[in-house]
């Protein structure tokens, strides 16, 4: 990645505090010592490369050099604790919406790019990107939060393990071009920073209608892995605080935690 071309695309640059590097474990972890290190604000952590990449649920993320775009940003919102969750829905319905719009106006193709529930990025059946939020809370207050983008950008088919190659894509992939990556950082970074801005806390509904609109299985019958149990039902929508409503005969069920199998 290189740092000085980051830096001259972000037009509002003094809005972020910015690291570059080279190779780091994983860029949450990262910066969630700077968190704890009062860090400001808005500061972004970016890696050319992630030796320990981080999924959630102790999942992995694969993150090899060269071809993706890896890195994380902090935020210290005066929110509750319980709206933290928010932020991932928000962050994720953003990328999609920035990324169609890129890929619509770079080569004219009119790509969907969908949600599933809470925060992946899916071109059709394939996944684009995983968010992995991380908080550091205490009962009444946040302290800080970091949101992590994992975002296959240069991939080939190759470039994937073999467990992935039928599971994930890259923008490469779908649309026979080699992407730019730090115009695609610094566009989005800005993007974001006004869109958080606008939504964030105040515009609840806002949101969770935004994410609606491009979630995947909406009324169909899902399966949840939901601490381990296998639950079926309708996904009826999202509750308030943008958790996952599974109705199951007469009785409704709120899904805080867990993913779609
Ligand atoms: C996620 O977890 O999707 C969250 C990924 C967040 C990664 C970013 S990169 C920057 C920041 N620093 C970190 O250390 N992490 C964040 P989850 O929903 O648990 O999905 C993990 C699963 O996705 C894995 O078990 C694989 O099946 C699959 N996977 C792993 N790497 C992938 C990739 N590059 N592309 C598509 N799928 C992948």
């Amino acid at each position: 990645m290189d740092e000085s071309l980051i830096r001259s695309n972000l037009k509002l640059s003094e809005n972020f505090h910015l690291y570059v590097l080279n190779e780091i474990d994983s860029t949450n972890s990262f910066l969630g010592q700077l968190g704890n290190k009062d860090a400001l604000e808005w500061t972004v952590v970016v890696a050319e490369k992630q030796t320990a990449g981080k999924g959630r649920l102790s999942r992995k993320w694969q993150s090899p050099a060269g071809v993706g775009l890896w890195f994380s940003i902090l935020l210290r919102p005066n929110i509750r604790p319980d709206d933290c969750h928010l932020l991932n829905l928000l962050i994720a319905v953003l990328l999609a919406d920035y990324l169609e719009r890129k890929i619509k106006s770079i080569t004219g193709k009119k790509i969907d790019i969908n949600l599933k529930w809470p925060n992946d990025l899916y071109i059709k059946n394939k996944k684009l990107a995983g968010i992995l939020l991380q908080t550091s809370i205490t009962a009444t207050k946040v302290n800080f939060l970091v949101l992590g983008i994992g975002l296959n950008v240069n991939q080939g088919l190759v470039d994937f393990p073999n467990e992935l190659k039928k599971k994930a894509v890259s923008l490469r992939m779908e649309t026979d071009k080699i992407w730019d990556r730090e115009e695609l950082l610094s566009e989005f970074l800005e993007f974001f920073h006004e869109n958080y801005n606008f939504y964030f806390p105040e515009k609840q509904k806002e949101i969770l209608d935004l994410y609606q609109n491009k979630v995947l299985f909406k009324n169909e019958i899902i399966t949840v892995d939901f601490n381990g149990n296998k639950v079926e039902g309708i996904f009826k929508g999202l509750s308030s605080q943008g958790y996952l409503i599974l109705q199951n005969g007469k009785e409704e069920r709120i899904i805080t935690t867990g993913e779609m199998v």
